[in-house]
C-alpha cells in the first residue's frame, strides 16, 4: 500500500498562543517520521474551540488528501477541553474499537487514561482519532496504533 498521508492538528490554548509550547505535535510527527508506511502531510495548531477544531478537520477531509487527521489535547476533564464535542458531530462512523483499544492499552501504563474522553471514526475517507495532550500519552498512545497494525488496515479499507 501507499503510503498512509497524516495531518497532526494540536489543540491547545497555550500552543495557539505560542507555537514553542506545542512538544506533542511535533513528537507524533517524530515517530511517524521513523516510520516508511505514514508521511506527514500537513500540521497545525488551534486553541481549545470548537470552531477552531472543526474547520481544521473539514478542511483536510473535504481536500481529500489526507488518510488519517490525529488530533492531541483537549480530550481530558479541564473545562476548555471540547475536542471530543468538536469531532463528535462530525463522525460519519463511528469506530468504539479504536477507542477501546487506546483505552485499554493506555490504562495499562497509568488510571489517569481513565480521564481521557478520545473518539474515533470516519469522515469521508478520512480516519480521525483524537489523543490526549500530553507527550507521554500521544507517544503511548501511538505505540499502540502503529504496533497495532489497526491504523494500516483501517486505511486500506477506506481508500
Ligand atoms: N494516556 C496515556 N496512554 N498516558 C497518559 O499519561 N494521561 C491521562 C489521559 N490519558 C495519559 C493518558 C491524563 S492525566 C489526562 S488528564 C487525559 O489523558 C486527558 O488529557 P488531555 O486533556 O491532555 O487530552
Ligand atoms: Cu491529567
Amino acid at each position: 500500500m501507499s503510503q498512509v498521508r497524516v495531518a497532526v492538528l494540536t489543540v491547545s490554548d497555550t500552543a495557539a498562543a505560542n507555537d514553542t509550547a506545542d512538544k506533542s505535535g511535533p513528537t507524533i510527527r517524530e515517530i511517524l517520521g521513523q516510520n516508511e508506511s505514514f508521511v506527514c502531510k500537513d500540521h497545525l495548531i488551534v486553541a481549545d474551540d470548537i470552531q477552531a477544531i472543526q474547520s481544521a478537520v473539514n478542511t483536510w477531509c473535504n481536500r481529500g488528501d489526507i488518510d488519517w487527521i490525529i488530533t492531541t489535547g483537549g480530550t481530558g476533564f479541564g473545562v476548555r477541553d471540547q475536542t471530543p464535542e468538536a469531532i463528535s458531530p462530525l463522525l460519519e462512523r463511528e469506530a468504539p474499537g479504536l477507542v477501546h483499544l487506546m483505552l485499554s492499552a493506555s490504562l495499562n501504563h497509568t488510571p489517569f487514561a481513565a480521564l481521557a474522553r478520545p473518539v474515533a471514526g470516519t469522515i469521508k475517507r478520512t480516519l480521525v482519532v483524537t489523543l490526549p495532550g500530553s507527550v507521554k500519552a500521544v507517544t503511548e498512545n501511538i505505540q499502540t496504533l502503529l504496533d497495532s497494525g489497526v491504523v494500516l488496515h483501517a486505511v486500506e479499507l477506506i481508500r
